[in-house]
């Protein structure tokens, strides 16, 4: 049976090691939640890059777009941040989209010796459930926490996900069963969960920001899965499309 675990920070990735698994990368406030939902409304990749200098710098044609967020906030200069609703604008159809997050880009960078990396979010966490119970490899959840410090809502998910595949996978990690707890607990009310106790909450909140976390609280509002195809994310099957 192959395994499944849980990271509750990207700074323990080495404990576990990725080499010939599949990782679900995850940071639900926002930026894997920001990235189902501009490959799901037209953006045609996205390039997740690890600092702001490296995404002022990367040279992409016409259609790129580059985004960059620090501590929730826009970096200046950049023609987007890490709003979600920034994703929906159908200004992206088509475009590339080069990016840097505190967190979520971070994890992906750390995550590149993987056999697969994935993007999960509550957006799209059916279709990922259903694609890793295809799947015989070990499985390691990446959350992306914060400045590598575990945080609720990625771990919530986790326990989430989990929970969905788990008749397919063994686990033997304390933190895939603190996940799950979690997740037990903050089921009954996602929402009131997340705005009662979770920090990210409480920083986002105090930036005006509390659509983007309603939005990003939303289950299986799209059936995509983003994957790294060497340095840039696709939809997952639209590898076999040429993209520039
Ligand atoms: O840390 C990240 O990658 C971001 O998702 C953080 S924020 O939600 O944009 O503040």
């Amino acid at each position: 049976m192959p395994q499944i675990d849980v990271c509750l920070s990207p700074k323990l990735i080495q404990e576990y090691g990725i080499k010939g698994k599949i990782v679900v990368v995850v940071d639900i406030l926002r930026a894997t939640s920001c990235m189902v939902t501009a490959l799901a409304n037209g953006a045609q990749s996205i390039i997740p890059v690890a600092t702001v200098e490296e995404c002022s710098a990367y040279k992409g044609d016409e259609k790129c777009l580059k985004a960059a967020e620090r501590d929730g906030k826009k970096v200046e200069g950049f023609e987007l941040g890490n709003s979600p609703y920034s994703y929906l604008d159908p200004y992206i159809d088509g475009s590339s989209i080069v990016i840097t997050t505190t967190n979520g880009t971070l994890a992906i960078q750390l995550s590149t010796e993987a056999d697969e990396i994935l993007i999960g979010a509550f957006l799209n966490i059916s279709a990922l459930a259903q694609y890793l119970l295809t799947q015989e490899k070990d499985v390691l959840i990446v959350c992306a926490g914060w400045k590598n410090k575990m945080n609720l809502e990625d771990t919530i998910f986790a326990g989430a996900l989990v929970q969905l595949i788990e008749s397919k996978f063994s686990s033997t990690n304390d933190s895939t069963v603190a996940a799950r707890v979690l997740h037990e607990i903050a089921k009954i009310d996602l929402f009131k969960f997340i705005t009662g106790h979770s920090s990210h909450y409480k920083r986002l909140q105090s930036l005006h920001l509390d659509k983007d976390i309603k939005y990003c609280l939303q289950f299986d509002i799209y059936s995509i899965i983003p994957k790294m195809y060497g340095h840039q994310m696709l939809i997952m099957g639209s590898d076999k499309v040429t993209v520039s």
